[in-house]
């Protein structure tokens, strides 16, 4: 599809992505009275949501919490079914926004941006979009996600497998169906936990190849009821305001004790009480040091080991699925519906990676080191070169042609995870370096697009044409954000937060862990002294 041509007139800003960030940014723009385009690779709004339509898809932020605060009417308005939206339904939302704020005539679907080179005589940001040609606007926005360019197993062959081969990251619009067949799910991370009981439902033999085990929470999704949605409506702004001060966009009570100060009893009972809440945050935030003392992080863990062995019939089976090479929470831990019952049905199999690793695939399946195993479908579920991925997909070039994936080669280095040195009036929307996935996204995204939308406010209003970080604020900031990232677990796993699950990738702890509420004052405050750490010209 060709690049609207409306879009090519003196536009003010190029958004990078139709995600929730891309559309909000978009309608943030406009409000401004900015002239604003949005490109978009995929075929459809949504981003993450557009992409990820495999079955059993779901969000695991409450819906009510998982919801654009911008606009108190359409708060109001849409009516949320379900504790956790299904995939269709974030979609169906986020499709109800961009036609409600009548966004679509400044996006351009089915287009990807593969360059931008910034003209440092014009101040402009010159954008290579593939189908669509060239087009230039001051300010380039990536709202790319964090979660957007799939990683593939590294496991040679694949283009030899004859049966169907599905990605969870990239499911589409058509409805792909399992019965009687026998499939194999590669990958056990929070897809592959929600993919795999709803397969099982439905295929002969269901295999199941695990690398790592994930720690599983029961999610508790259930209906909402009536006067819970009415409650929330009436107290939405106070909720709101809760959400932006909080450690992880979602208000919760901080735990005062340490989980090694406390009775076995006690401990457990605050685990319980965690578990029975069904969410990501309640287990691990029950104590003050599960994130940052091994000791403690162990007791957690054994909690949850202990829950699988009760969940799992076969003791063996159940060891497999404990997790033992990382601490609780340091990789996502997953919100499941069945998940661990699903290895009592008989028909369901486990293959530990660790014990027989994968070789190769075959033109009939997959091969390990035990043994080939015959598959009508295979179901890869194996991530994402998370955070940094889909902004190094772009070849961007800033002042004196610098390329931004080559100053990234030893990771990614930017102010505040919004802007980079050498790269003027380009903007990452919960960029490497921010609170991004570690957070409730929705929060973090409406945050990121209120500063850069008052930033180029307040750029007009001085008559600044470009803006930049300087590097002095960025080598800052990127020490800072190892530094508080170094006081905690998170580091020592292998886990996308750090890009282990990709060959090659640098090492670098990538969210921000400061909280969300002091990262926003920390924010606002450079804005508020005009702009500190930046240079504006
Ligand atoms: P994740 O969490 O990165 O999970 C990917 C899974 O795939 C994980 O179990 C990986 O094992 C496994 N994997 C990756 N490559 C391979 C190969 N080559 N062989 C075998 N197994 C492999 O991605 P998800 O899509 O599940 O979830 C991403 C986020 O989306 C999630 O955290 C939420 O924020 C939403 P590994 O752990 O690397 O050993």
């Amino acid at each position: 599809m060709a690049v609207r041509e409306a879009a090519r007139e003196a536009l003010d800003a190029i958004i990078v992505g139709a995600g929730i960030a891309g559309l909000y940014q978009l309608h943030r723009l406009r409000e401004l009275g900015l002239r604003a385009t949005v490109i978009e690779a995929a075929g459809g709004i949504g981003g993450t949501w557009y992409w990820n339509s495999y079955p059993g898809a779901r969000c695991d932020i409450p819906s009510m919490s998982y919801s654009y605060s911008f606009s108190p009417e359409l708060e109001q308005e849409w009516e949320w079914t379900e504790k956790y939206p299904a995939q269709p339904e974030v979609l169906r939302y986020l499709e109800h926004v961009a036609e409600r704020f009548d966004l679509l005539r400044d996006i351009t679907l089915g287009s990807r941006v593969t360059a931008a080179r910034f003209d440092e005589t014009a101040a402009r940001w010159t954008v290579t979009t593939d189908p669509g040609g060239d087009l230039t606007a001051r300010f380039l926005i990536l709202a790319t996600g964090c979660l957007s360019v799939p990683k593939l197993p590294e496991t040679p062959g694949l283009d030899r497998y004859r049966g169907r081969v599905h990605l969870t990251a990239r499911w589409g619009t058509g409805k792909a169906g399992f019965d009687g067949l026998r499939v194999g799910v590669i990958g056990t991370g929070s897809s592959g936990v929600q993919v795999i009981p709803v397969i099982a439902e439905q295929a002969a033999e269901l295999t199941v190849f695990q690398r790592t085990p994930s720690f599983c929470i029961p999610a508790g999704n259930r209906p909402l009821d009536a006067a819970e949605v009415a409650a929330m409506k009436a107290g939405y702004r106070q909720w709101r305001e809760a959400q932006r001060t909080s450690g992880f966009g979602i208000p919760s009570d901080p735990p005062a004790r340490s989980a090694l100060e406390v009775s076995a009893a006690e401990r457990d009972a605050a685990y319980q009480a965690g578990w029975e809440r069904g969410d990501l945050t309640s287990l691990i935030g029950s104590f003050t040091d599960v994130l940052v003392s091994r000791e403690a992080n162990e007791t957690a863990a054994e909690f949850v080991r202990a829950k699988i062995r009760a969940a799992v019939g076969d003791p063996g089976l159940a060891n497999a699925l404990s997790p033992r090479t990382y601490p609780i929470g340091t990789k996502r831990p997953c919100l499941d519906s069945g998940y661990y019952a699903t290895f009592n049905k008989s028909h369901v199999r486990l293959v530990d990676l660790r014990a027989t690793p994968l070789q190769e695939f075959t033109p009939a399946g997959v091969r390990t080191t035990q043994r080939e195993h015959e598959l009508d479908a295979i179901v890869l579920a194996t991530g994402f070169d998370a955070l940094t991925g889909a902004i190094a997909a772009i070849d961007i070039r800033g002042r004196d042609g610098a390329v931004l994936a080559d100053a990234w080669r030893d990771g990614p280095r930017n102010y505040l995870g919004l802007a980079v040195a050498g790269f003027p009036n380009l903007f990452t929307v919960t960029g490497p370096l921010s609170p991004s996935v570690l957070s409730n996204m929705m929060v973090s995204i409406e945050q990121h697009v209120e500063w850069i939308a008052g930033c180029i406010a307040a750029m007009a209003a001085a008559g600044h044409r470009t803006i930049e970080a300087t590097g002095r604020a960025q080598d800052n900031w990127v020490r800072h954000v190892a530094m508080v990232g170094a006081v905690t677990l998170f580091p020592s796993a292998d886990s996308w937060y750090t890009g282990a699950n990709v060959p090659g990738k640098p090492r670098v702890f990538l969210p921000y862990l400061g909280g969300v509420g002091e990262y926003r004052r920390a924010c606002d405050r450079v804005a508020a002294r005009g702009y500190q750490g930046f240079a504006l010209a």
